[in-house]
């Protein structure tokens, strides 16, 4: 491969294809941009699960059986606050504990996030860069029935239970780009763009809902695909599925490749949906069909050696996205 690769990704079902990536590619092949909308102060802590999860997962330090956190966790911290009667729902290992006061500290002093992010990955060895999408604030507001929800209340706190009949990105409508991908998604060089298997409304949707993101993949020359987080009518992980439902949307591949198609030239559709291939070249979409469920680290290579190969191809042919706006 020559070039980059940029892909932006949500938390735990992203970063699964983001450690593919990095095994796969030579260093400093990889350029991860991370969803914030998860992201918010608790415990007066500056608490960023996404890019976290793709810090540990990548460096090899987070717990592989939940997916988020450390791995040899302890807990000493989370006993002490339920002690002193403190909100205990969200788990903040004593590990952990140590990446949310130091980043806190960093931006306390004034440090810009994405400074912050870099120096986090550089600490924990990585050659890979890794930068929220956005120095600015964006945060998912989940409407439900009863009320609006921070997006923690309602994934953790209400464990992602109450029927949605709406999703807000509060503060994407100003929100900027982060720097290191505004400056990536304007090389032509890189080998192209990845929308990783995440929630589409939950992970990529305050992604895309940033205008100047949404214009710099318009304008991107390289190829940009999205590998599909829906296998066999059901979420490979989270609530993916009941959101869509929720939201009268189909569960379906199709479906999310519709959400992304002004913005991507192929998806990727898992090998049980092979029958939604013709659906998804009627958007005007190439199509890879390939194993998309990711459970051991082998599957996660093959799967990012397909992506990559994918974009290769398209990098190929005329006639891109790119080339009718
Ligand atoms: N997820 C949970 O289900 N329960 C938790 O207590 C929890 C704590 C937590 C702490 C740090 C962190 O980086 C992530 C954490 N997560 C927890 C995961 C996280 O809230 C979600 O998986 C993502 O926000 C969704 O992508």
């Amino acid at each position: 491969v020559s070039g980059e690769i940029v892909c932006l990704s949500g938390g735990v079902g992203g970063a699964k294809l983001a450690l593919g990536l990095y095994r796969v590619l030579p260093p400093g092949g990889l350029v991860l941009g991370l969803n914030t909308g998860d992201d918010f102060t608790h415990l007066g802590l500056e608490v960023w699960p996404d890019f976290d999860t793709a810090l540990y997962t990548l460096s090899g330090l987070g717990d592989r059986e939940r997916g988020w956190g450390r791995a040899d966790e302890t807990w000493s911290f989370m006993d002490a606050v339920r002690g002193w009667g403190g909100e205990d729902w969200f788990n903040l290992g004593d590990r952990d504990l140590a990446t949310h006061v130091l980043r806190t500290q960093a931006l306390r002093a004034g440090q810009r996030p994405a400074e912050v992010a870099d120096r986090l990955a550089r600490a924990a060895g990585l050659t890979a860069r890794l930068t929220p999408v956005s120095d600015d604030p964006v945060r998912t507001v989940i409407d439900t029935a009863d009320g609006a929800l921070a997006f923690q209340d309602y994934f953790v706190r209400h464990r992602a239970q109450p029927t949605i009949v709406g999703v807000r990105y509060e503060g994407a409508e100003t929100a900027g780009l982060a720097s290191v991908l505004d400056g990536y998604l304007s090389r032509p060089d890189i080998a192209g763009v990845v929308i990783a298997p995440s929630n589409p409304l939950l992970s990529i949707g305050p992604m895309l809902a940033i205008e100047p993101l949404r214009r710099a993949l318009k304008a991107c020359t390289a190829p940009v695909v999205a590998v599909t987080p829906i296998v066999g009518g059901a979420a490979i992980k989270g609530p993916t599925a009941q959101n869509l439902s929720d939201l009268s949307m189909e569960v379906s591949p199709v479906a999310v490749a519709g959400l992304y198609s002004d913005l991507i030239d192929g998806f990727v559709l898992d090998a049980k949906d092979r029958g939604q291939e013709p659906a998804i070249r009627d958007l005007g979409l190439d199509c890879r069909v390939a194993q998309t469920v990711m459970t051991t680290d082998t599957e996660k290579c093959e799967l990012a050696r397909e992506v990559i190969d994918f974009l290769a191809q398209l990098r190929t042919r005329s006639g891109l996205r790119h080339g009718r706006v």
